[in-house]
């Protein structure tokens, strides 16, 4: 460790499932989590974030199967193809220091090994299972667990499940965990203490199934052919083996762990908090300082899902409105211990309340002002009043609230607090009125101090939100025109005094005020969704001779009559007018995709020298040509339909 170092500080986002592309909800956790990152290395600890993929399973292999990929191909495109979770965390600008994929060959090797420790040891024994299982959560549930019959994580539907398997005896460690869980800060906020001990601990802790025989997608038990570890297991591990416990690739071990913290959302909180601290018990290792679970965000009310098409992209938002904004937004907003409700209104009201008009517009008067009156240049001198004690005494009360806000992981307070610096130093302006002041020569030093206490104001705030908005606090230095220095959590002591100096320029401004109405709109517009993939016929390979192709007579035909025939669902029975004065009758099974009666005189094509055909009884001469192709899997389909002023019987080539 180096001298200037607080310490070492170790943080984790869960390792996200590479089923689908990832939504707000997935980037809510890892913001949160590079924000504290941030924030501890700007106050000087040696930080190691941690993120990563947990890529085994079943549902994970099932969907490979669906999309007719391997298992490898499958999550290796959804985390290092284009969009991706590494393409994301780059766009959010997410600071790991390492990231881990639960397929990289040292951590599969890692966990042979902890498993086999664990069997060695006597806390993991074969045994056979019989339960519920819900596939997608990954979860095996005894019926007592179940709500109302279905999975009390996700509410879908539990299959019986047997098969002989490895059990973890979590039951022996119930009474330690409990103790870990009442009796610590293990985890937090509070309240869900109480949930894992009354739902889970006192209904008693059940011995844990760790191993699957019926499909093979995970890391194989290598002591036992046919069995793979269970996957949780395989996933909580990556917390030790990314900093190189049981593998020789990484050697942080005695550096960072325990973690400090793992930010986790509530429904894996029962994972972390009964089963990883359990495992580590088991192989005598040192616990985690902390879980902290944190809620779920919803949209316009509602659980935001696939299925439901309601999942918030965050590629779109921040493309629109800016990552800063976006990541600043998900923290000031939501306490992070509750459940939030997503919604695009607030998300504007918040950019233009708090960005536009409170932090961006003190930033833009400020520099504009000092540019009007001193040419951007604020040289030595000046003159104080007592207005601008309560400004600084307002500015350390700040940081000290701030910080102390920011170690219980309270973002959103903690921006409060920059907030009431920010709004304390507009109203400043407005106390002060700069613009009477720069009308008398004798007020200038009055006027150079007071555009000097707003900068030492901005300086300020900018040093605080810079875990949270990295490139607008840089924006703001750069603007201030400020040392590497006085950018640093070190100097967030306010010194506003006669020697200060400070060489402002103005910049565009940091967060344009949004029109809702028209923003809203575009959103609406940019989520629909993409138009399904179109689908053609291959083209055929076959040749046909020129002759035989000229043989077929095609011709413009008058529809006098359609009409559905009885006991088919398929067929429509056209009477044509083909030219000849005859009437042609041609059955054509397109009733699925046209009502008779929209057909009645249109002109459409047809092949008039086919051979006549029976159809459910009745004659069909010919054939109606039509357009074929499938769009979404669907089949679709269009009569060739031609200019009504083609006569009936026109010969087409
Ligand atoms: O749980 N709001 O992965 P995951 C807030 N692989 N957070 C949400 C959310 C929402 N709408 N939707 C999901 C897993 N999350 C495991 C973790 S760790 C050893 C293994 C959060 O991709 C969710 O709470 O399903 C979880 O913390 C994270 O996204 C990853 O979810």
């Amino acid at each position: 460790m180096c001298e200037k170092c607080k310490g070492n500080y170790y943080i984790t986002t869960p390792i996200y499932y590479p089923s689908a592309n990832l939504h707000i909800g997935h980037a809510y956790c890892t913001v949160a989590t590079d924000t504290m990152a941030r924030y501890k290395r700007l106050q000087g600890y040696n930080v190691k974030f941690l993120t990563g993929t947990d890529e085994h399973g079943q549902k994970i292999e099932d969907k490979a199967k669906e999309a007719g990929v391997t298992p490898q191909q499958f999550v290796d495109n959804i985390v290092l193809g284009e969009k991706g979770v590494l393409d994301l965390w780059k766009l959010m600008n997410i600071s790991y220091d390492r990231f881990i994929r639960t397929t990289d060959d040292y951590h599969v090797a890692a966990i042979q090994k902890i498993f086999k420790k664990m069997y060695d040891n006597g806390d993991i024994y074969k045994g056979k299972y019989t339960g519920k299982y819900c596939k997608p959560c990954e979860s095996f549930w005894t019926e007592s667990q179940l709500v109302e019959g279905k999975c009390p994580d996700c509410g879908r539907d539990v299959q019986d499940a047997q098969e002989e398997a490895y059990f973890f005896r979590l039951s022996k460690y119930a009474d330690r965990v409990q103790d870990l869980l009442e009796n610590t800060d293990f985890l937090e906020p509070r309240s869900r203490v109480n949930e894992m001990v009354n739902n889970f601990i006192k209904p008693g802790l059940e011995d844990l199934c760790v191993s699957r025989t019926s499909f093979t997608w995970g890391v194989p038990v290598d002591f036992d052919e046919g069995h793979v570890v269970y996957v949780w297991i395989d996933a909580l591990f990556n917390y030790m083996t990314a900093l190189g416990f049981e593998n020789d690739k990484y050697d942080d071990l005695a550096a960072f762990w325990p973690a400090d913290v793992h930010f986790v959302g509530k429904e894996i909180v029962r994972f972390h908090s009964i089963i990883w601290p359990a495992m580590l018990m088991s192989l005598d290792l040192p616990l985690p300082k902390k879980v902290y679970g944190h809620g779920w965000l919803n949209f316009n009310g509602e659980k935001m899902s696939k299925s439901r098409g309601n999942v918030v992209d965050p590629y779109l938002l921040s493309e629109r409105f800016g990552v800063d904004a976006l990541r600043f937004f998900l923290l000031r907003t939501f306490p992070f211990g509750s459940d939030g409700n997503f919604t695009n209104e607030l998300l504007m009201a918040t950019i233009n309340t708090d960005l536009a008009n409170t932090l961006g517009n003190l930033v833009s008067r400020t520099t504009a002002m000092n540019q009007k009156y001193f040419g951007g240049s604020l040289n030595a001198g000046g003159e104080s009043a007592e207005l601008d004690g309560e400004l600084k005494a307002l500015a350390a009360e700040v940081f000290a609230n701030y910080e102390k806000q920011m170690d219980k992981f309270q973002f959103s307070i903690a921006l409060n607090e920059v907030f009431r610096l920010l709004d304390r130093a507009n109203k400043y302006i407005d106390e002060t009125t700069p613009w009477i002041l720069a009308k008398s020569e004798e007020t200038m030093p009055r006027l150079l101090t007071v555009m000097k206490n707003l900068c030492e104001c901005i300086r300020m705030a900018a040093i605080l939100i810079t875990p949270f908005m990295p490139e607008t606090a840089e924006k703001i230095f750069n603007q201030l025109n400020v040392s590497a220095e006085a950018r640093s959590w070190n100097a967030r002591c306010y010194c506003a005094d006669e020697s200060a100096v400070w060489n402002t320029t103005v910049g565009t401004p940091l967060f344009p005020r949004l029109d809702v109405e028209k923003e809203l709109a575009a959103l609406e517009e940019l989520s629909k969704p993409a138009k399904p993939a179109l689908e053609i016929e291959p083209y055929s390979e076959e040749n046909v001779d020129f002759d035989t192709f000229c043989k077929s007579d095609f011709r413009a035909v008058k529809v006098i009559d359609c009409k559905n025939v009885k006991k088919s669902d398929k067929l429509l029975q056209f009477t044509l007018d083909d030219g000849t004065g005859t009437e042609r009758q041609i059955l054509s099974g397109i009733a699925k995709f046209y009502k008779p009666e929209e057909l009645i005189g249109k002109t459409l094509v047809a092949i008039v020298n086919l051979p006549p055909r029976k159809m459910m009884g009745r004659e069909s001469c010919g054939m109606l040509l039509s357009a074929i192709h499938s769009e979404g899997g669907e089949e679709k389909l269009n009569l060739i339909m031609v200019d009504d002023a083609i006569p009936a019987g026109a010969k087409l080539c």
